[in-house]
């Protein structure tokens, strides 16, 4: 059989479940997701595979109005990432319906060329009459191939979309190995797994504003490998929220960081943290760099 290969961009607001949708139709974690928008920060591309096709999955950071210049960065990435690919995948939160943000969203996708899909994510958690009210208004304002109603945590309707694209990316050969999942590099992994702890453990009490930085990455004779990671924050009292009493939530945060990368990656992790103050990092051009997002000015 012929080979094929094509990339799919996945686009949409922040927390609609890009990233988890993204690792469903891997079969496999490639991509870091936690409740709180904005958690995908830099591009990333995963690789699925179905039958005769490799699917390049371009997850990117939600698509919002952006402010600060990190912000910036993220959308622009997000935006870029939409050139060049064989379809655009708009993956909405049914759950939280349409909202203005989507329709500045919806107003950018109606004037490119790319073939666009809808997804519409989550509907363990919404009602069916809900679902074909949007299907509706999605219709009305641009001209998707097809719909899809998927649940990217149960499953449900996945395998399904995973065939789709695999029928819509044209002919070609692989451009990755059949047992690559994703463009990432283990270091890189590692900082966004620190990230997802980080997230995932502080919630809402997290400053925004920090960034996980791989300063050592070292692979060892034994075949394990010692990584060095700093955390860096805006201010002092964010530093004290991510150590938490006696350095208790930070313990926790490496501990849960060390055993998620051990497994990912398959061999024993020594994982040591740092949380560092600096309060201009937004402005650190090569921090952008180390976490893989252009200067925009
Ligand atoms: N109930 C339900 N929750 C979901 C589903 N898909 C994702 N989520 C949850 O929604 C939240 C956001 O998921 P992410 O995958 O990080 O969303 P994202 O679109 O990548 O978000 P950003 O990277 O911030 O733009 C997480 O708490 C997920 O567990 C789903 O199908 N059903
Ligand atoms: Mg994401």
């Amino acid at each position: 059989m012929t080979k094929k290969c094509g990339l799919v961009a996945v686009v949409g607001p922040p927390n609609a479940g890009k990233s988890t949708l993204v690792n469903a139709l891997i079969g496999q974690k490639v991509a870091i997701v936690s409740p709180k928008a904005q958690t995908t920060r830099v591009r990333l591309m995963g690789i699925a595979i179905e039958g005769e096709a490799q699917i390049l999955l371009l997850d990117t950071p939600g698509i919002f109005e952006p402010r600060r210049r990190l912000d910036r960065a993220m959308v622009t990435a997000a935006w870029a990432g939409a050139q060049d690919a064989d379809l655009i995948a708009l993956v909405v939160d049914s759950k939280t319906g349409f909202f203005k943000r989507i329709e500045a969203m919806l107003d950018t996708l109606k004037g490119r060329s790319e073939p666009k899909i809808l997804i519409l994510n989550k509907v363990d958690v919404t009602p069916k009459e809900e679902l074909l009210t949007l299907v509706t208004k999605f219709s009305e304002r641009v001209d998707f191939e097809e719909i899809f109603m998927v649940s990217a945590t149960t499953g449900d309707g996945v395998a399904d979309l995973k065939q789709t694209l695999a029928a819509r990316v044209p002919e070609g050969p692989w451009h990755f190995p059949e047992d690559q999942v994703s463009d990432a590099t283990d270091r890189m992994l590692a900082a966004e797994v620190t990230r997802e702890q980080l997230y995932l453990q502080l919630r809402a009490e997290l400053p925004y504003a920090s960034a996980v930085e791989t300063e050592k990455y070292e692979e060892r004779r034994d075949g394990s490998v010692v990584i060095h990671q700093q955390i860096l924050v805006g201010r002092p009292t964010q530093r004290a929220i991510v150590l938490g009493k006696g350095g208790a939530r930070l313990k926790e945060i490496g501990t849960a960081a060390r055993t998620q990368l051990a497994e990912l990656l398959g061999k024993k992790v020594h994982l040591f943290l740092h949380v560092k103050v600096k309060p201009d990092w937004e402005e650190d051009r090569g921090l952008y760099q180390e976490i893989g997002l252009d200067w925009v000015e």
